[in-house]
């Protein structure tokens, strides 16, 4: 997938897209990441990209011009355009599955005051917010997208780190985890955890995530859908191989 950025603040990518998963599926090529400043798209001397609102009020708002002649260089009519809004769509695990399945992404990052609304109409497919709040500029909405969709593209997670979604992504939350010790602090793995009895430990799982879901999220699809899967794997059992192997976090 390419995804193309057009922001006023370039800097603010510097770093988070270069570390982890993000890092590893742009090194093998799933991901083609560009950051644009849209800046560079404002000609006049002063390089302006925002103006005073006609009929008044407070702010500034992106101007019109530099947002088209970005659009149209970097080939918006081939690509999902999206506005990074706060009174756009809610970002959530369904969306991200949706916007990892296009060729390309074009991300624009507003800032605080807005965007002309000729702007928006003309070049915007979709208008997209992470959460109910607002921040100063559309850069780290813009990054919580990108890192969302890239984790979804094809061949970008093991079969081990994916199957970690399943249950979210069908409406439960997690079920507790623990790993060594058994005993930290007079604090214990529950018992059944270290029993090995899997169809036991899956039951527990399934009960727990169900709980957890009622109790912190009723508004999740999961209060009416299927019960959650549990993954069980081979016992807990400490090997001299587990002790040897280094931490993959
Ligand atoms: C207004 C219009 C997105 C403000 C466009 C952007 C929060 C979110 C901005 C904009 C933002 C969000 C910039 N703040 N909740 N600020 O996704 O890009």
């Amino acid at each position: 997938m390419t995804i193309d950025v057009l922001t006023l603040f370039p800097g603010m990518f510097v770093g988070p897209l270069d570390e982890s998963i993000v890092r590893r599926a742009r090194d093998a090529g799933h991901l083609d990441l560009r950051i644009h400043n849209l800046r560079d798209y404002a000609h006049d001397r002063h390089r302006t990209v925002d103006d005073r609102p006609f009929g008044g009020g407070p702010g500034m708002l992106l101007k019109p011009e530099p947002l088209f002649e970005a659009v149209e260089k970097l080939g918006g009519a081939e690509a999902r355009v999206i506005l990074l809004d706060p009174a756009g769509r809610p970002f959530d695990q369904a969306l991200a599955r949706e916007l990892a399945g296009e060729r390309r992404l074009l991300l624009i990052c507003g800032s605080y005051e807005g965007v002309d609304e000729r702007a928006r109409s003309a070049l915007v497919d979709d208008e997209v917010s992470i959460g109910d709040y607002v921040l100063t500029n559309g850069a780290l909405p813009a990054m919580v997208v990108i890192d969302a969709v890239t984790r979804l593209l094809p061949g970008v997670l093991g079969d081990d780190e994916s199957a970690h979604d399943e249950s979210f992504s069908r409406g439960w939350l997690e079920y507790p985890q623990y790993t060594r010790p058994a005993e930290f602090r007079g604090m214990k793995v529950p018992e059944i955890l270290l029993s090995g009895h899997h169809a036991e430990i899956a039951k527990w799982r399934r009960e727990q995530a169900q709980q957890r879901t009622a109790q912190r999220r009723p508004d999740l699809a999961g209060a009416n859908a299927a019960p959650p899967d549990a993954a069980v794997g081979r016992p807990q059992r400490a090997t001299d191989e587990d002790e040897r192997r280094e931490s993959s976090i």
